[in-house]
């Protein structure tokens, strides 16, 4: 008997099973118990689960558009695609918690485990930022390595540059910045200067003069610039929502005008609306981290009412290139290597070479605010976000953690001298036209 049972352990199993299943409907009450489970809580637990799946969708879609900030600062496309803000995180990851939020973000933006391989695996082409670059074209010459490197960005089909604004005042400020973009082979990139009286002015640079009387340019001075606010207008309408990326450089004069700007023939939304409709993110180069208060910033301080007007009242997110980030790295010397045709080469001969010095090596302020603009972070740096800068009327500011906040500022990652080499191989390559 024993022998037979071990021959047929398996329809013993059976039997067993079918016994089990069998036995609510030998009795009633056990009976209703299970249809009522299979009837009623099982469509309602399929329900709650998605309905879960759609705020979980809402959720991913609004973290998303900070993530994007975070991990990459622009969008493209008509509208949010979560597919693609998706796609925006490859080659962004950089430590396994940021793989694990990101597959869990996606997955609840409905995309496939086919798909979520091709994001988080697939070199995929990345999209090109579509940037406006403010900058402060006067008394530094980092102004231009920083053009230098947006121009080679451009080269490699990273970043279309939409503008080109100064936010000083100096006659030249403006024809300089036409020389970079022409030395590059884009001439006709427009470049926007503040009136009325707007934007901040010193005598004191050492290169602007000489350089806009010996390289090839178009503009003649600022007078001839149109205003920076209406092209700053004209260019965020024609674009889509979410789309555009602004540099500044320099002071937040043309910001701060563009906030306070009504609607107009050019568009039918305020400045401030454009600002928030169109704007995916704004860098900005300035203030110092950590502080306890920090003031030690020009950007902010020679135009103090437009940096706290502007900052307090942007409508998006803002990410803080501080001072102390692009003041610990300094490149500059190789640029003596490079043509003489170069402007780049001698606005550092101009301003680092001058009163004898031997070596033209300098900070990297604006280059650091560039380089973030159109690469993200990558694993350049970290970011501290979740905060604002509470700013004073003086510009010293303390900065405030608030969950939500939408500012942030980034914090060194990378191996200096390793970044260093990043920013200088694209400071010294040549134009793509000069190739
Ligand atoms: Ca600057």
């Amino acid at each position: 008997m024993l022998e037979n049972m071990n021959k047929f352990p398996k329809y013993f199993s059976t039997w067993k099973i079918l016994f089990t299943i069998s036995r609510p409907f030998i009795y009633p009450i056990r009976a209703i118990k299970l249809i009522l489970i299979l009837f009623c809580v099982i469509p309602l637990a399929i329900s709650s689960c998605t309905i879960s799946k759609e705020e979980n969708t809402k959720s991913w879609l609004h973290d998303s558009m900070y993530l994007q900030f975070v991990e990459k600062p622009f969008l493209s496309g008509e509208e949010i695609n979560p597919k693609k803000i998706a796609a925006s995180f490859n080659g962004m990851i950089t430590d396994k918690s940021d793989v694990h939020r990101s597959v869990m973000q996606a997955k609840a933006g409905g995309l496939t485990e086919a798909e979520l391989k091709i994001v988080i695996v697939n070199d995929q082409p990345k999209d090109t930022v579509r940037l406006i670059l403010d900058t402060d074209m006067m008394t530094d010459c980092d102004d231009l390595a920083a053009m230098a490197i947006l121009h080679k960005m451009a080269d490699y089909g990273e970043v279309e540059i939409l503008a080109t604004m100064v936010s000083s005042s100096y006659p030249k400020s403006a024809p300089v910045v036409n020389v970079v973009n022409t030395y590059y082979g884009r001439p006709d990139i427009p470049v926007g200067a503040p009136k009325k009286g707007t934007g901040f002015y010193t005598s004191a640079s050492v290169f602007l003069d000489s350089i806009a009387s010996e390289f090839p340019h178009q503009l003649e001075s600022n007078d001839h610039a149109p205003d920076a606010v209406a092209l700053y207008r004209k260019i965020l309408a024609s674009k889509p929502d979410s789309s555009v990326v602004i540099a500044t450089i320099g002071y937040s004069s043309n910001i701060e005008q563009l906030l306070k700007s009504k609607p107009d023939t050019i568009s039918a939304l305020s400045g401030y609306e454009l600002a928030e409709k169109k704007v995916s993110v704004w860098i900005n180069m300035g203030g110092n981290f950590p502080v306890d208060p920090a003031i030690d910033n020009v950007n902010f301080t020679r135009d103090a009412a437009a940096a706290v007007y502007a900052i307090n009242n942007w409508p998006g997110y803002i990410i803080f290139a501080g001072r102390e980030i692009g003041h610990s790295i300094h490149i500059g010397d190789k640029l003596r290597f490079t043509p003489r045709d170069n402007p780049v080469r001698r606005s550092y001969e101009l301003h680092r070479g001058r009163a004898g010095r031997e070596n033209w090596d300098h900070h990297t302020a604006d280059l650091t605010a560039v380089l973030l603009a159109v690469r993200g972070l990558k694993d350049y740096w970290d970011i501290e976000k979740d905060g604002y800068i509470d700013i004073q009327a003086d510009c010293s500011f303390i900065w405030r953690k608030k969950a939500g906040a939408r500012q942030g500022y980034i914090v060194q990652k990378m191996n200096r001298t390793e970044l260093g080499n990043i920013m200088e191989e694209l400071l010294i390559a040549p134009p793509t036209m000069q190739d």
